[in-house]
């Protein structure tokens, strides 16, 4: 109970901070409206949650890295603006509403996402950012390269074009991993970078934020074969529908499930190094298995 309340805590702070100190008047109405339609009161912010109970491994406390949440999120929040847009996926619903190419058009959809990619970079690159400046580079190379051709962008090429009569597991699990993946791996190991970790620490977070990822992928694709537009949000049955190759096509819908205890073991074990501190990281995981969108 304590943490979800935590958990309230960061997203509400997020929104306000965006809406009062980040859209300033320099900003187009035009720009605001829209992008307070598909951002506030809207959306797990499970990134910047993941990003924060990481960071706290390392005792960094949440208003140092409130900057570094929001980038992340403005990052996520136009992937998957571009990901609705009738040249992609082509979706009518998103966050519980219609996308933004439906409720305004689509120039406002792609120059939306458009600046929430600049903005994120500007907001690692501020000075409101209190960071040394050589963490800001780093924070500024990793999220470009997991956003990037090299990470969600590359990802979601592949997806549009892999062969689904010869892809592999592997083939799917490695372009799900670049495409949703990558920025898990931002989230997970901005703490290490921020606080100074070692090289295990690296290695640790890095393997946590791969179980995190499979898990997350895995019960998304769950959600899209059991649940409904109402109770997700966003339109679902959509794999099948388009032809997408998941695990669950692959192994089932049991052994699928059980890919999840597989992870989700892993990634305990890996948190039992960090002690109390990484329970809340744990109970984040256990989380994502229970969640309906
Ligand atoms: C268009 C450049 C570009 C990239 C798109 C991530 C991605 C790449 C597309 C999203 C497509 C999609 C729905 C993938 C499934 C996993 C996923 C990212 C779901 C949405 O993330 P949540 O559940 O959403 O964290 P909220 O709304 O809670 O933020």
């Amino acid at each position: 109970m304590k943490i979800k309340k935590e958990y309230e805590f960061i997203r509400n702070d997020l929104d306000d901070y965006f809406s009062e100190r980040i859209l300033t008047s320099e900003f187009p109405r035009a720009l605001v409206d829209p992008i307070k339609y598909i951002f506030i009161n809207k959306g797990k912010k499970i990134r910047a949650i993941l990003l924060v109970e990481s960071c706290k491994l390392f005792d960094i406390e949440y208003k140092k890295i409130r900057d570094v949440a929001l980038a992340l999120e403005c990052i996520h929040t136009y992937s998957l603006i571009h990901d609705d847009l009738p040249s992609m996926d082509d979706d009518d619903f998103r966050r519980g509403e219609m996308t933004i190419h439906k409720k305004y058009d689509e120039a406002t959809a792609i120059l939306v996402g458009d600046a929430l990619i600049s903005l994120s970079f500007e907001l690692l690159s501020s000075d409101n950012l209190a960071l040394p400046l050589g963490v800001k580079i780093i924070l500024i190379n990793n999220l470009a390269k997991s956003s990037g051709g090299k990470g969600m962008v590359g990802g979601q090429m592949l997806d549009l074009y892999l062969n689904k009569e010869f892809a592999s597991i592997d083939d799917i699990s490695g372009m799900q991993y670049m495409k949703t993946g990558e920025l898990f791996h931002f989230a997970c190991t901005s703490g290490v970078i921020i606080g100074n970790g070692t090289k295990q620490d690296m290695k640790n977070l890095s393997e946590f934020a791969k179980c995190f990822g499979a898990i997350f992928q895995i019960s998304d694709d769950l959600i899209d074969v059991k649940s409904t537009l109402e109770i997700a949000g966003k339109a679902v049955g959509k794999d099948i529908k388009k032809g997408k190759l998941t695990m669950i096509d692959l192994l089932g819908e049991d052994k699928t499930r059980k890919e999840i205890s597989k992870y989700m073991n892993k990634a305990s074990s890996i948190l039992q190094v960090y002690g109390e501190k990484g329970n809340n990281l744990h109970a984040l995981c256990m989380q994502l298995i229970d969640r309906k969108s």
